[in-house]
């Protein structure tokens, strides 16, 4: 029979394998900078910016200040029908860097609640302005938009959504973007897939689009393994949106804040969406928030009716909590001080040269990147699916380097900050790792 091991049952880990990590914990201490360190002092390079979110990097002074001196000066405000300064100030600062015309701002505390309260947006949105039939939500396989019931739904994570029942109603995919036979290997934007937007037609064509509310996607999908949208995918997927009255969501809560070189992956690819999810790099990770950017006819669309009645019954007890934007401010400061949110294109041929190099070793089936995300996919051990990524991140804990897998795909993603000595070491512990493991 299954036993706790003492002293860490108490804590149910998220996406762990529990049992594997309390029998050998990795434990992380403090952060500083492109670092962390453990208990025990042992210096760790952080190659994913935490959990894609850390993008100034850890500790950074200026943040720190902010959140410590909010805490003693406004530690808590109502948000529903109060306010408080810098939740304004927040918000204005945030539309500067959004597309023109997507300067609406609703705040949440994760990139989860940031995806329930999109979806929840969309479909009331066209009910609002007599469209009521619009009720379906499209997502894409492969998708990963967080773990409510709303964000499993429209995901194509098989894993995250088997276990849950029926999960919501009136939901369809579009097939995933991935095309190693064509595009293996592809350095930036792969060449192949234009026309793999074309499967929302096919959907329109079976539902009709006069039931469709909305489609969701990543403009690069990260949790399964850093898909980048072929040339062309995402600006069809607009055309063919905007044909039908669809709203096109981009869930930008790993592209959002400089990880491709630019400030939302909406402006790395030219495609400006109605509804953007946010989370991770709005606050530098240091305290949770996550938020909607809309267009402001969709903002608008809703401020009808008597003027003291609440127009949307929707939001969170800690939406734009004053932590969480002092933190965000301060966040916002640093990214611009330093060119945070641009050093990706900077960084990202020296980056994707370095990534590249690692063709040729062992397992390596293909190299993904843009910006500063790279993903090096292996061929699985047979019969064992995830293990020999998994092996490959254990051996780099060993060595100082922290690397994430998701199935057999590695991912990195590290803080804007890092310099190039540091990508190289990345690259050279993870060509070892690749070289020792069977
Ligand atoms: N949408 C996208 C596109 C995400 O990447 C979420 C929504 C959910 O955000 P919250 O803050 O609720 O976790 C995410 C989160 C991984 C990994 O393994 C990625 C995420 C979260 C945890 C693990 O790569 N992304
Ligand atoms: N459950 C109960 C019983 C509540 O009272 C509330 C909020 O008041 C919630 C859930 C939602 O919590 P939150 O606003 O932090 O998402």
């Amino acid at each position: 029979m299954y036993q706790d091991q003492d002293a860490l049952g108490a804590y149910w880990m998220p996406f762990t394998a529990n049992r594997q990590f309390k029998k050998a914990p990795r434990m992380l201490a403090r952060a500083e900078g492109m670092h962390f360190y453990t208990p025990e002092n042992r210096q760790i390079l952080d190659a994913i910016a935490g959990l894609w979110c850390v993008n100034a990097g850890h500790a950074r002074p200026k943040i720190v200040k902010a959140i410590a001196e909010q805490a003693g000066e406004l530690d808590f405000a109502p948000p529903f029908q109060m306010g408080h300064p810098k939740a304004f100030e927040l918000a204005e600062r945030l539309v500067e860097l959004t597309p023109a015309g997507v300067n609406r701002v609703f705040f949440t505390n994760s990139g989860s609640e940031a995806v329930e309260t999109a979806l929840k947006m969309a479909i009331a949105y066209h009910r609002v302005r007599g469209e009521a039939s619009r009720t379906r939500l499209i997502g894409r396989e492969r998708g990963y938009h967080g773990v409510n019931f709303g964000g499993i739904s429209v995901g194509g994570m098989v894993a995250n959504r088997k276990m849950f029942g029926t999960l919501l109603a009136g939901v369809d995919h579009i097939r995933h973007t991935h095309d190693p036979a064509r595009n293996a290997f592809s350095a930036g934007q792969p060449a192949h897939g234009a026309e793999l937007a074309d499967d929302l037609e096919r959907l329109v064509a079976l539902h009709d689009a006069s039931t469709i509310a909305a489609v969701i996607v990543e403009p690069v999908a990260g949790s399964t393994g850093v898909l980048v949208p072929p040339q062309g995918y995402l600006q069809r997927l607009r055309e063919i949106c905007d044909r039908h009255g669809i709203l096109l969501i981009f869930d930008e809560v790993i592209t959002g804040f400089g990880r491709t070189g630019e400030p939302f992956g909406a402006q790395r690819f030219g495609v400006t969406p109605d509804l953007m999810t946010v989370a991770k790099g709005i606050s530098n990770g240091c305290v949770p928030m996550g938020a909607v950017f809309v267009k402001q006819e969709i903002h608008d669309a809703f401020m009808n009716g008597p003027e003291h009645l609440i127009e949307f019954f929707h939001g969170y007890t800690y939406s734009a909590h004053p932590l969480a934007c002092a933190a965000a401010l301060a966040t916002l400061d640093t990214y611009a001080e330093e060119g945070l949110l641009t050093r990706a294109r900077e960084l990202e041929k020296y980056f994707a040269d370095a990534l590249h190099g690692l063709r040729g070793l062992p397992h390596v089936i293909d190299i993904r990147n843009i910006g500063l995300v790279g993903g090096v996919e292996l061929a699985p051990l047979p019969g064992q699916p995830a293990k020999r990524a998994f092996d490959v991140f254990l051996d780099c804990w060993e060595r100082g380097v922290l690397i994430r897998t998701t199935g057999d795909t590695i991912a990195l993603s590290p803080p804007l900050i890092i310099e190039k000595q540091q990508i190289d070491q990345i690259i050279g512990t993870l060509a070892d790792a690749l070289r020792r493991v069977g």
